[in-house]
């Protein structure tokens, strides 16, 4: 049986969307491609952009480097053409199912995003989220499908392409990296669609990989206790990862958070029965001080993703890292003052610049 291609609809337009839809718009011209658009601000810039999204490359590196680097493919401007767009805003704008929904907003921003699509949503329905951390697709499930029979088919995808937004729809694909995915298990019927949307992103020229959803687990668990144990750290003190190895004060901060966040994760392993010699030894406290160490040597001179956020007064996604791991101590009644400290550290900031720009 062949499936044909579905819309793929594009929320969240930033770098990662940019990528993803440069991407899928230069491998599979033919593919009907929608942006969906916050509102009229944002259409209006899509006009000014003249309806194209343009992904360049540069050799000089900015934003998070991604931990495994090679060399990316030799082009450097793609501009992205004859792609539509919806408003989300515009009283008129469509009604239809969406297929599939690719999502890269931020974590914090997800719900809201999503929230007025979700009339559009159904079991016939894939939707592909690509958020930092943890917490997102339990979020929406929670707020927006809580009947399974009705729920959408999700990915889960996770990606350490290094990219960064120049202007609207504009974004630079700035270090080569991988995209992981998996299909999460649900209780309705496998659905053919979902298998053509993980096709479609094995095509990518991204370094794909499609994973069984525990091995994907067990990835995004990985990558959530590295940025938990770096991220705030450097957002805090305006310092780039490397100073965290330099400095004997962060030094114990990190060992502080690696016996925490071992001991977290090891009784979240055992309650969705996913302990096994392989990812009990990559969560004890040595293990994962080891790795952090290591990240923060290969990206000695980026600025973490928090920093950034930070940096340019965003909210940061602390409450779907440090703040998931805060969640998950207190329902096993674990000890986890570091963690609980830099969140409330992290959101103190935030408040901070939240009221300078009231
Ligand atoms: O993923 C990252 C981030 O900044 O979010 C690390 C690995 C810490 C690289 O900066």
């Amino acid at each position: 049986m062949t499936v044909s291609l579905p819309r793929v609809h594009v929320l969240g337009v930033g770098a990662i969307g940019t990528l993803m839809a440069s991407y899928l718009r230069q491998r599979f011209p033919a593919l009907p491609l929608t942006l969906v658009l916050r509102n009229q601000a944002a259409a209006d810039r899509w006009n000014a952009a003249h309806q194209t999204l343009a992904l360049g490359q540069h050799t000089s590196v900015q934003g998070p480097l991604p931990v495994t680097t090679a060399t990316p493919p030799q082009v450097h401007w793609r501009l992205a053409t004859g792609i539509d767009a919806e408003t989300l805003t515009d009283s008129s704008s469509a009604t239809s199912p969406i297929a599939c929904l690719v999502v890269t907003t931020k974590a914090y921003q997800t719900r809201a995003a999503l929230a007025p699509l979700r009339a559009r949503l159904d079991s016939h329905s894939v939707v592909v989220l690509l958020q930092n951390g943890l917490g997102v697709r339990e979020e929406l499930e929670k707020a927006l499908f809580d009947r399974p029979a009705t729920r959408p088919q999700f990915i889960l995808a996770t990606t350490t392409h290094g990219c960064y937004a120049t202007a609207s729809y504009r974004a630079v694909h700035a270090g080569f990296g991988g995209l992981w995915f998996a299909v999460v298990p649900s209780s309705n019927a496998p659905s053919l669609r979902a298998q053509a949307v993980a096709d479609l992103l094995l095509a990518l020229p991204l370094q794909p990989h499609a994973e069984p959803w525990p091995q994907f687990q067990i990835r995004l668990l990985t990558k959530l206790a590295v940025n938990a144990c770096i991220n705030p750290i450097t957002a805090l003190h305006r310092c780039r990862n490397g100073a965290l190895i330099s400095h004997p004060k962060h030094r114990i901060t990190i060992d502080h958070l690696c016996q925490e966040t071992s001991t977290i994760i090891t009784r979240y392993l055992l309650e969705h029965q996913m302990a096994n010699a392989t990812s009990d030894l990559a969560f004890s406290p040595q293990e994962l001080c080891q790795h952090v160490v290591e990240v923060c040597q290969t990206t000695a001179k980026n600025k973490s993703s928090m920093y950034q956020d930070v940096l340019h007064q965003r909210p940061t996604e602390i409450d779907y890292i440090n703040g998931w791991l805060v969640r998950q101590a207190q329902r096993y009644r674990i000890p986890y003052p570091t963690h609980q400290a830099l969140v409330a550290a992290i959101h103190a900031q935030e408040a901070e610049y939240r009221m300078d720009k009231d």
